[in-house]
């Protein structure tokens, strides 16, 4: 017999069915608007179009469950120091909105912004990283260059000795990154949405996209039967690809494993957020004292939500490495997800070919950080029809057109 939990909480219950709140929505025959994924992404674009542009008729779907996908997977790390005016505009206005999600959504998504440190181990790194604190404050966004002592200071367990494999040369601070909550994102939006009538349905994938003669979208064959709608809204990170194929539109993407991992819960030892590009590492500790530990993406492209043990056990040297007190620290889980990345490792944002198709994808990386700016953005575009400004720039056609945003330093964690 096959043990379930399900099953044997059922029987807790005299076997009766779930009480309404508790079941999925069965998702109805049509809606004027279908979004393509309840990850946080997905979930602020349902939020933004009910509560500013009054569409309410929207069901979310997605093939597992609300908030599994990147959303939930991620070290949460939150920072808006881009190089490029586009990018800072994006990611800016993202950082804005977290400042206040908290009260906006009356759900804490415990946003700190407790600074994020990125460390420069070559001279390489420090030109890069103090043209983008140059850049930053020509954009009015906060970020300044630490001497090796001044990082030490900021983050004291933080080894500055010139003998490290990756000596620590300087490191830009971005004063108000810092971290939030990651479920507490998607729930958050996923319960204010459902409030204004959003319908949220989990365990549904879409199997096919459906156009009419004239070539616009009129449905969505899913796993729970057809829904008619007007405007689908991909924004299924990782399979983006797959779901624009299905209305015969080719993306621009890989798909790659990111795996993070985290330590067993300790006393607060680690003040702010540490990023390493060079050595693809970053890392923060949670309320609950974990230390939260990201690797770099795999070498190779794959759907598997796993990742190679060998990026993983890297990091862990590179940690040790940076941080010694931490290394008779025992981990306790690691996982992976599953990331699409752009050749410029920027966005796409807005409409397609496909008349009544919208997506949003590419954030590769570093796309939790962009959850409300990117949603907010997403929403004024579908209801619209047109790019909202901030999202102008990241349309699909800079790919034809020549007009990439090429942020591989800003973005990577690794490429
Ligand atoms: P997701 O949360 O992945 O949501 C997409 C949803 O689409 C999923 O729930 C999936 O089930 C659903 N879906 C897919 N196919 C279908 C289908 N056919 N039908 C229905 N539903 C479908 N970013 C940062 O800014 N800071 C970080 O510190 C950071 N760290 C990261 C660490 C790791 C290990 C990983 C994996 C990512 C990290 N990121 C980080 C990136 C960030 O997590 C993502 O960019 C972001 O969460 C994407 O959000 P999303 O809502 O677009 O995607
Ligand atoms: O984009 O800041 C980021 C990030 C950190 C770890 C993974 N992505």
């Amino acid at each position: 017999m096959k043990f379930s939990l399900f099953a044997l909480a059922r029987q807790a219950i005299g076997g009766a069915p779930w009480p309404a709140q508790w079941r999925d929505p069965e998702p109805r025959a049509s809606y004027d608007t279908v979004i393509v994924g309840a990850g946080g992404h997905g979930l602020a674009t349902a939020y933004y179009l009910a509560k500013e542009h009054g569409i309410r008729d929207i069901a979310v779907l997605d093939k597992g469950w609300l908030g599994g996908g990147n959303t939930g997977r991620n070290t949460t790390i939150i920072r808006s120091n881009y190089l490029r005016d586009e990018s800072a505009a994006i990611y800016e206005h993202s950082l804005k909105l977290w400042e206040t999600l908290s009260s906006t959504l009356n759900y804490n998504t415990m946003y700190s912004p407790r600074g994020v440190l990125m460390l420069a181990h070559n001279e390489h790194d420090v030109r890069v990283f103090r043209r983008h604190v140059h850049a930053n404050r020509a954009q009015g966004i906060d970020n300044e260059w630490l001497t090796p002592e001044q990082a030490k200071a900021f983050c004291p367990p933080l080894y500055i000795g010139a003998d490290a494999r990756y000596p620590v040369l300087g490191a830009a601070l971005q004063r108000r990154g810092g971290v939030a909550r990651h479920d507490a994102v998607a729930w958050g939006y996923a319960r204010a949405a459902s409030a204004m009538g959003v319908d949220i349905v989990q365990n549904c994938a879409v199997t096919g996209i459906a156009r009419g003669p004239d070539g616009a979208v009129t449905g969505v064959e899913t796993t729970r039967g057809a829904i008619a709608t007007k405007r689908i809204g991909v924004v299924a990170a990782g399979h983006t690809s797959v779901l624009m194929a299905m209305a015969g539109v080719r993306m621009p993407l890989e798909s790659f494993p990111l795996q993070a991992l985290v330590s067993e819960p300790v006393k607060p030892i680690m003040p702010c957020v540490v990023m390493s590009n060079s050595v693809h590492a970053y890392i923060s500790q949670s309320d609950k004292g974990e230390l939260v530990i990201g690797a770099g993406t795999d070498a190779y492209t794959s759907y598997s939500q796993a990742g190679g043990l060998h990026i993983a056990a890297h990091t862990l040297e590179a940690i040790c490495e940076m941080f010694p007190s931490f290394r008779r620290l025992r981990m306790l889980r690691n996982w992976g997800g599953i990331v699409d990345t752009t050749p410029d490792r920027s966005p796409i944002i807005g409409p397609t070919p496909v008349p009544g198709l919208f997506v949003n994808c590419g954030w590769g990386t570093g796309g939790f950080k962009a959850t409300p700016g990117s949603g907010h953005v997403f929403a004024a575009t579908i209801a619209r029809g047109e790019p909202h400004p901030i999202a102008a720039p990241f349309g699909l056609d800079r790919f034809r057109t020549g007009r990439p945003i090429d942020e591989a330093a800003a973005a990577a964690v690794s490429h």
